[in-house]
């Protein structure tokens, strides 16, 4: 039987939407027809404050909520500032939870990340390996807050019988993610690190580990496009991956950036720095038996991506953000 058609009318509230998810799920919202969506910033409230969140979710009263409000970074920003990465995402996903569910928000999709699953988990990573083995030490903290959100998103459909949804993506990459050399994650650290060494005509590039690690990445706009249709397709307490199925070593990583950009010399690895998870490479069965497929190739979406970067660089904040309009 087919789902009924989305409303279109409804008016969806997205957190977190001047980051790189959430300003494409509001794209992704508006291409497919969404006429009243909401993209929030932290400029618009501030989702630390409990009084402030409840009294702006009451003043919208949104239909949906999708909550891709979080402190992000990479390896090295996660094992430098573990206490931001907990408190922060627990105050935010604990505010926005209690501010929609007081506004009567019936349907909500809560953004996780795979590195809830244990660290040495049966490769590729099912939904039921969450809580069965110890974390990746360098962002336990960060994984601690989104497994809270998983569980109290499960509390709510529970107690109060909300449909919400979590959802838990790959490593994700794109236009306007954070490019800063040491905060970034791999992917935008290396496109900006290339970019520099070509610009300098810096003979060697240091790259991270031993360079064996491997790691999926989605396209921003291919999880975009899988959060809209997991709203509309998707009602289960489980956590549902969302991936594209293969993945890359670091090294192979690391090449493919340096053709992309264009850089010719050396890569050197700085074995000092930490490889993390040795592999997560998500099960995307579940996702996939929804019928969603992932469109974007990591050669095309690195292409863009790159393009995306030198078009926006010399724009781009100290902190290697696009500046917050207004
Ligand atoms: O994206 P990333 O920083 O985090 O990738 P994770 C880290 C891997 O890339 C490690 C190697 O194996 C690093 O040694 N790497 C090589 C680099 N060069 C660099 C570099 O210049 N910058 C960075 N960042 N890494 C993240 C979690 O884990 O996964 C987040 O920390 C989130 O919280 C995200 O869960 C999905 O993929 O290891």
């Amino acid at each position: 039987m087919r789902p009924p058609a989305p409303d279109l009318s409804a008016t969806v509230l997205v957190a977190g939407a001047s980051g790189l998810v959430g300003s494409a799920v509001v794209r992704r919202l508006r291409a497919e027809g969404f006429t009243s969506v909401v993209g929030i910033r932290s400029t618009d409230v501030d989702l630390a404050d409990p009084g402030a969140t409840l009294a702006y979710l009451a003043s919208v009263r949104p239909d949906v909520v999708v909550d891709a409000a979080a402190r992000v970074g990479g390896i090295a920003a996660n094992a430098a500032r573990p206490v931001e990465f907990l408190d922060d995402n627990l105050r935010i996903q604990t505010n926005l939870f209690a501010a929609a569910h007081a506004a009567g928000v019936d349907r909500l999709l809560f953004l996780g990340s795979s590195c809830i699953y244990p660290k040495h988990a049966p490769q590729p990573i099912p939904e039921s390996a969450l809580l069965t083995g110890p974390l990746e030490e360098t962002n336990n903290a960060y994984a601690i807050a989104k497994i809270a959100g998983v569980i109290a998103v499960q509390s709510y459909r529970r107690q109060y019988g909300r449909r919400w949804i979590c959802a838990m993506p790959t490593n994700v990459y794109g236009p306007g993610d954070t490019f800063h050399p040491t905060r970034s994650h791999v992917l935008p650290a290396l496109i900006q690190r290339f970019h520099e060494a070509r610009r300098t005509g810096a003979e060697e590039v240091v790259v991270w580990g031993t360079g064996t690690p491997r790691r999926e990445f989605i396209h921003v706009d291919d999880l975009a496009a899988a959060c809209v249709h997991l709203l509309a397709h998707y009602d289960d307490p489980s956590p549902v991956n969302v991936g594209v199925g293969e993945d890359i070593t670091i090294a192979d990583l690391a090449r493919l950036v340096a053709d992309t950009v264009g850089y010719t010399g050396r890569i050197v690895w700085d074995t000092s720095r930490p490889d993390g998870t040795p592999r997560k490479l998500l099960d995307v069965s579940r996702l996939r038996a929804t019928g969603w497929r992932p469109e974007i190739t990591l050669a095309q979406g690195l292409r863009s991506t790159v393009r995306w970067y030198m078009e926006h660089a010399a724009s781009l904040t100290g902190q290697g953000r696009r500046p917050v309009p207004g």
